[in-house]
């Protein structure tokens, strides 16, 4: 299906789409899609520690938007088929071609935590819902809108012992019991506590990132961490654009203020720890619905990079650097074991889960939910031109080297 991503602010304005994303949302939840899709993201980190030669692959590494570009298309076709059904239902006369694709959330455009104000409208009950609630009984909980806890449980099928590590403080899952519901603080710190890690990108910050002209020279995303380093530790595109690196100074400087560094946002990684709670924890974050819109943005700009840096020693780094990390010996950070960022894949290497032919996808129950093929990095890296497999690859605004923020 036709792929044509609206800017958010636009896709709310046009009547009814608002409503229409929620409906499919919430049909695809039902049908236990969307549990599917939320389980991928979890086994990028949790299930690679269990199967022997799986590594991290989705975060934190080089491959981090080619992973989520194929993650977002595959949501999006699901996505579709979903409005597509609704709307055939209320109106036998639908055009297929009229299907929803994914809106991007353009974060200067709506940067505000409170849905009365136009710039915060995305929060109003008739879409995303508000922001949790401070004094609810489990705090921070979302109590309003159409993802409210009782129309949207969150099930974590990911193994009792890193909920213990990593799930329950603050999020009201107990080992034993992987069920809760959607927990936000719009704006705040609540789970991150780091001020910088709780901010939305700005326009400046993004034109800066678009002018890196290196698409990854820091692999697995250690080192430039923000506020930490000078001038030099600027990271690659993927490294800033993920949220692990310093964000350029403006005009080629090579000077860092670090005054001004430490009102960096961290690009992607900032995102996440603005809506914070269920967001907030990246193996779990898709359970809440604005994750779609925020990676959606995510890709974007990456779309829009790769447009303004089209030669091929720019697009991927080449393989023999691969490699020589591949190998590398040095013990990863606990707690997540010995297997996490020391891998990075060639351009032909398939991208877990997605790793094996005609792979079919079903409910624990045994019912069939759909059926995937193999894809690589080199699948998705041209997003003017992806296969037919994930369908055409358009995106608004981006076509044109003008930015359209
Ligand atoms: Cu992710």
């Amino acid at each position: 299906m036709a792929m044509k991503r609206l800017n958010l602010k636009k896709f709310l304005n046009k009547p009814g789409l608002g409503d229409r994303y929620v409906a499919a949302i919430k049909k695809l939840k039902a049908d236990g899609v969307y549990q599917l899709f939320v389980d991928w993201h979890a086994d990028d980190r949790f299930h690679s520690l269990a199967r022997p030669g799986v590594y991290k692959v989705a975060h934190d590494n080089l491959t981090f938007l080619h992973w989520h570009r194929a993650y977002l298309r595959l949501f999006e076709l699901e996505l579709q088929k979903a409005d597509e059904a609704l709307q055939t239902a209320a109106n036998p006369k639908f055009d297929p071609d009229d299907v929803i694709s994914l809106p991007f959330w353009d974060y200067p455009a709506l940067n505000s935590p409170n849905p009365d104000d136009e710039t915060g409208r995305m929060w109003r009950e008739s879409f995303m819902g508000p922001t949790g609630d401070a004094s609810a009984g489990d705090p921070y909980s979302v109590l309003e809108g159409p993802f409210k806890a009782e129309f949207w449980q969150l099930y974590h099928r990911v193994p009792n012992d890193v909920f213990a590590t990593e799930f329950e403080h603050h999020l009201g899952v107990e080992a034993g019991n992987p069920s809760s519901h959607l927990i936000r603080d719009l704006g705040g710190s609540l789970l991150s506590g780091l001020g910088s890690f709780s901010l939305l990108p700005t326009t400046s910050e993004i034109k800066r990132v678009l002018e890196i002209a290196d698409f990854d020279n820091n692999i697995f995303s250690t080192g430039g961490r923000l506020n930490t380093g000078p001038a030099a530790d600027s990271g690659s595109f993927r490294a800033v654009l993920e949220g692990w690196a310093t964000i350029p100074p403006e005009n080629g400087s090579t000077d860092i203020d670090p005054d001004e560094a430490e009102v960096q946002s961290q690009m992607h990684n900032g995102v996440h720890g603005w809506v914070d709670g269920t967001m907030d924890r990246v193996p779990i974050a898709p359970n809440d619905p604005v994750f779609w819109l925020h990676h959606a943005n995510i890709d974007r700009i990456w779309a829009i990079w790769q447009t303004r840096h089209p030669t091929s020693d720019e697009q991927y780094p080449p393989s023999v650097d691969i490699t020589a990390i591949k190998e590398g010996s040095e013990p990863p950070p606990e707690p997540f074991g010995v297997k996490q960022n020391r891998y990075a894949l060639q351009l032909n290497e398939a991208m877990v889960p997605w790793d094996e032919p005609d792979k079919k996808w079903r409910t624990p129950e045994g019912r069939e939910l759909l059926t995937t093929q193999v894809i690589t990095p080199g699948d998705v890296a041209n997003w003017a031109a992806m296969g037919a497999e994930l369908g055409g690859y358009r995106i608004q605004g981006v076509s044109s080297r003008k930015l359209d923020f």
